[in-house]
């Protein structure tokens, strides 16, 4: 997901770019201001910690990129992609360390795990807005 502060930045292209380049194939995009209940759904580890109310509240601030990318060890790829969450911790050619100052503002989320993937994805997705396809090019990447 692109975070209320990466789509405010105009970094949607950028980093849709990123991960297309890498290899990853695209299944499922939405343009959406989450409501005060996904959000409480998408961050429910989170419920109760310190920086709960904060994150919360950007979250719904403003339009958000919901995704769904596909491909080999997918939640690691875009991990790795994304960089620690502390945009000052993260290295210096990953999506956050770019584009990031803060840990509040750290521009993307990305699942951490493939059971957390499938969750989250059923906030914003009904399963058919998931479109399966073949790429042609998957045959030079894998
Ligand atoms: P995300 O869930 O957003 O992909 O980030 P993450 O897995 O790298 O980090 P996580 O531990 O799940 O934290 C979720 C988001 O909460 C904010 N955060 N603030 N100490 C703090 O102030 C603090 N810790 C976490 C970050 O925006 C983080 O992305
Ligand atoms: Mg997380």
């Amino acid at each position: 997901m692109i975070k209320p502060d990466g789509v405010q930045r105009n970094l949607i292209g950028k980093i849709i770019s990123r991960l297309e380049d890498k290899g990853l194939k695209l299944v499922a995009i939405k343009f959406l201001r989450l409501t005060k209940e996904q959000a409480a759904e998408h961050y429910r580890e989170h419920a109760g910690k310190e920086f709960y109310e904060r994150l919360i509240s950007l979250i719904t601030s403003a339009p958000v990129v919901a995704m769904v990318w596909e491909g080999k060890n997918a939640v690691f790829i875009v991990r790795k992609l994304m960089g620690a969450t502390d945009p000052a911790q993260a290295d210096a050619g990953s999506i956050r360390g770019l584009y990031g100052m803060s840990m509040g503002r750290n521009i993307i989320h990305g699942a951490d795990s493939v059971d957390s993937a499938r969750r989250e994805i059923s906030i914003y997705f009904r399963p058919e807005e998931l479109v399966s396809y073949e790429k042609t090019l998957e045959t030079w990447i894998y």
